[in-house]
Parts: structure tokens; sequence; C-alpha cells
């Protein structure tokens, strides 16, 4: 691939600035755009070393400037139907995802993993499972690394696994992993996707350039990822991973075993009880990444330990600390209904819950029908706040308040819960407009809570 040509660079985040200094490295002169117009360019520039050559434009991009580019790297939180990647693609101007352009330069075993919920817990295992078997193994993507900043320290022998993201997916090209999965679909992102089949099919576009020869790994129980085996793009072998049915290929539950079942052969591969993680959406992560580990070539005993130690992750369902007999949980990573739902059912006590956030347009009905009981109180804050409290209103659930602030929430639970209750963040939205992110919004929970007198 020859870079040395022109290359704007669409969003100046952490995908921005790596892809910036990939492409720098590769020979290639960058102009950086964001819609930003009040971005610190000086903020942005102190990042490299080279910084003479490398123009920023803010706002508006004029025509000649779009003329005389070769290439655009799109940075995943800027949608492909933005004004800016209308008017690159009218000009017939290939536009890449930074997923892509990592891709094109890196090298070694790929394997990719998409889906709503559980994507950064099953990349995290499959990136300790790497780790644990070679020295020479990278856990990048949507997890929060981006691809392009590590891409230059591989070689043939490198095991990658990327947490892949729909709005990544959007802009691939010849991104071909050995091994991807689909863990589930469920509404998300429907703000920029629009409907639910458009979603759904972008991340199917996970597997479009694989061959016979590689692996697409899929939620049996999920009719969305069962019914993706029968998409015509898939090309690659399908593994299936069912909790609740028993399959003839693929991996399942055997009463509390889990197996992997092979060409007629079973073999056990971990009894539930000795796995950290609880709840059944973990099962289902455990497989998947057993899944993934194993077509990436990985022996079963390697993976096998790891499944024994792994603890999970940040932000989601996270014991942050007991205070007066309270437990508070850190969910922020539940950025949609169907992630908070399964954090509803992994409390196992009455629970005082924080939510909302950013507007992503998707409905809050199911998540507030699965507090059953469950859950004592709804603590509200952000853009979606009104419109949560009108559902739980019409849905006959009245103990809500509103708030204005993270730390007015915190206040507000320590006051509501009794001790041998629960304290749970997990909004069912994402951070944006309060926060930079959901770690932000996670870091800033336990910060309040760690400040709550014992
Ligand atoms: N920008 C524009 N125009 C737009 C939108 C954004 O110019 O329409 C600019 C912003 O002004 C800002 C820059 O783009 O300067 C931000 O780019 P970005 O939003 O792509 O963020 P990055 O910092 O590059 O982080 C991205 C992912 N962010 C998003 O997908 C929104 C991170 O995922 C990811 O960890 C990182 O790349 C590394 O790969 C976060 C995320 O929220 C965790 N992901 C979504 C999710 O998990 O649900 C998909």
């Amino acid at each position: 691939m020859d870079f040395h040509k022109r290359v704007l660079i669409a969003g100046t985040g952490k995908s921005g600035v790596n892809a910036g200094k990939l492409l720098l490295e590769k020979g290639a002169e960058i102009i950086f755009y964001d819609d930003n117009a009040a971005l610190d360019v000086e903020k942005l520039l102190s990042q490299f070393k080279e910084r003479k050559d490398i123009r920023v434009v803010l706002g508006d991009i004029n025509d000649i400037i779009l003329d005389d580019i070769g290439l655009m790297v799109i940075s995943p939180g800027i949608p492909s139907d933005s004004d800016i990647a209308n008017a690159v693609r009218e000009r017939k101007i290939p536009i890449w995802s930074e997923i892509e352009l990592a891709y094109q330069v890196g090298d070694g075993k790929l394997a990719a993993i998409t889906g709503t919920n559980g994507k950064t817990t099953t990349t995290s295992l499959v990136g300790e499972i790497f780790s644990a078997h070679t020295s020479n193994s990278f856990t990048v993507g949507n997890i929060g690394i981006p691809y392009t900043e590590v891409v230059l320290k591989m070689n043939r022998e490198s095991y990658t696994v990327a947490e892949v993201s729909s709005f990544q997916l959007e802009t691939i090209v010849d991104f071909k992993p050995h091994v991807s999965a689909v863990l589930n679909v469920t509404p998300d992102h429907l703000d920029r996707h629009y409907t639910m089949e458009n979603y759904a099919s972008v991340k199917l576009d996970i597997c479009r350039n694989q061959t016979e020869q590689d692996y697409l790994v899929l939620n049996y129980d999920d009719p969305v990822t069962r019914q993706m085996a029968e998409d015509e793009r898939v090309k690659a072998k399908v593994i299936f991973f069912s909790r609740l049915h028993s399959i003839e290929e693929g991996i399942c539950l055997k009463g509390e075993t889990i197996v992997l079942r092979e060409a007629g052969c079973e073999t056990k591969v971990i009894d539930t009880k000795d796995l950290i993680l609880l709840g059944a959406h973990n099962i289902e992560n455990y497989m998947a990444g057993i899944a993934v580990a194993y077509y990436m070539g990985v022996p079963l005993k390697d993976i096998i330990d790891v499944l024994k130690t792994f603890k999970g992750v940040e932000h989601r369902i996270e014991f942050v600390r007991e205070v007066n007999g309270v437990t508070y949980y850190n969910d922020s990573k539940g950025t949609n209904p169907d992630a908070a739902i399964k954090a509803v059912q992994a409390m196992n006590r009455k629970t005082v819950l924080i939510g909302g956030g950013y507007d992503k347009g998707v409905a809050f009905d199911e998540w507030i029908q699965s507090f059953g009981g469950k859950v004592k109180k709804l603590v509200l804050l952000g853009q979606t706040a009104r419109m949560i409290a009108d559902t739980a209103k019409k849905l006959g659930f009245e103990n809500v308040v509103i708030v204005d602030t993270l730390e007015e929430a915190v206040g507000v639970c320590a006051k509501e819960a009794a001790p041998g209750e629960a304290v749970l963040l997990s909004p069912a939205c994402a951070s944006w407009g309060m926060f930079n992110n959901y770690e932000q919004r996670g870091n800033m929970f336990k910060e309040y809570v760690n400040k709550l007198g014992a």
C-alpha cells in the first residue's frame, strides 16, 4: 500500500491521533479535520514530534482541500453519512475506518469481536488468553487502545484480538480477521444506524472478507445472530455457541459444564462453578471467548488456565465498595438497555439504580420491566432523564427522582439504600453530553462513592 499521498484524517480523538502518527511514519502527508471549531490545536499538535507539516482544518472544509486528497481515514464517532464523508465519497476518494488503516499495515493472526454487549469482556478474556500463550500479542480497538497505536509492533507471529464496533465496521474495505465473532444484536445506536436491520447488517460485515479458511463465531441463542449464518456474505465456517441449547457442533452447556463439540467428539472445557464472573450473560462471554481463542489455534489447556483466573473488566458490574452495609457497583459500561438489564439481573438484593444519559433513540420499556420488584428507586440524570421517568410512570414504576449531577445521584442513593441493599450505576445510555466517555463517568462514580463517610 502506497501511503505517499495526502491523507485527510477526520476526527482528532484517540483514533485520529494514532492514525496520524502511523501515516506520518509511513511517509504520508496528513491533514486533520474536526467538526469542533473550538478544538485546542496546540494540544493536538503537541502530541506529534514532526508537527510543522501537519495541517488542521476545523469546522468547514473547502473544496480545494477535498479535491486534493488521496484517502480519508475516518474516526468511528463520525457517521459515514456525515457531510464530510458524503463530500469525500462524491469525489470517489476512498474512505477507510481507522481499523482498516491498521489492518492494511498490520501483520500476524487477527481475531475480531463485535456484538451489542459483552464485546469488551470477551475481547479482554481472549486478550488474556493470547498473552498467556505468547508474549507477542495485542488487545486493541473499541476497548480503548486504537488498533493503529500498536500496529507497527506486530509481525507474522503476532496474535491480535480487536474489539470492533458497528461504527468502525461501517467503513472497512479489506479488513479480514481469521476468526470473527458476533455475540448478540439488541437495540443500540439507532440514532446512527436508523434501523435494527441496518445495525445488524453492519455488524455482520465483520465477516464479509473472510473465506472458507476462516471462522465466524455466532450466538445460537440470539435469533438475530443465529439467522446471520444464512447470510450470503458468510463464507467462513460458522461456529455456534449456546447456553440454552444442546448443539451438535460448537460450544454449549452440558449440565453445569461447558463442552466443545467438534466432528462428533465432545471435550470438557470447564465447570461453570470454576468461573469467577457471575451472570448468564458472562457464561455466553466465556463460551464466545473459548471459541475465538480455540479457532485461533490456542491449545484448550492454555485457554482453561486463563478461564479459571479471569476477573472481568473495569466499569462492567464492578464492585466498588461497601459503605454502611450498602454495596456499590459501577456498571458505567451499561450504555444501552440490554446491557443494563443484565446488570439488574445480576443483582441479588434490593437495588437503588442510577440511570440516564445521552439519547441514542432507543426505548426504555424493557429495561424498566426488568426491574421486577428488585429496583426500589430509580435516580435519573442526563438528556434522557425525563423520557425515562415518563416511561417508568406509564409502566407503573413511580419511585423516580431526577437529579442534575452524578455526585447528587450518589448522595440520594446513599440516603435511600438500607444496609444489605445495593446501589448500581447502570445508565442504559451513553455518557456523552455530561462526560467524555463511559470510563470518565465510571471513575467519577467511584470517586464519589469513595468519598462517602464510613
Ligand atoms: N467528531 C467530529 N464529527 C463528528 C463526531 C466527532 O469531528 O460527527 C470529532 C470530535 O470533535 C472529536 C473526535 O471526532 O475530536 C472524536 O473521535 P471519536 O468520537 O471517533 O473518538 P475516539 O477518541 O477516536 O475514540 C474512538 C471510539 N469512540 C467512538 O466510537 C465514539 C472509542 O470507543 C474507542 O475506544 C477508540 O476510538 C479507540 O478505538 C468508545 C465508544 O463509546 C469507547 N464506542 C461506542 C460503544 O462502545 O458503544 C461505539
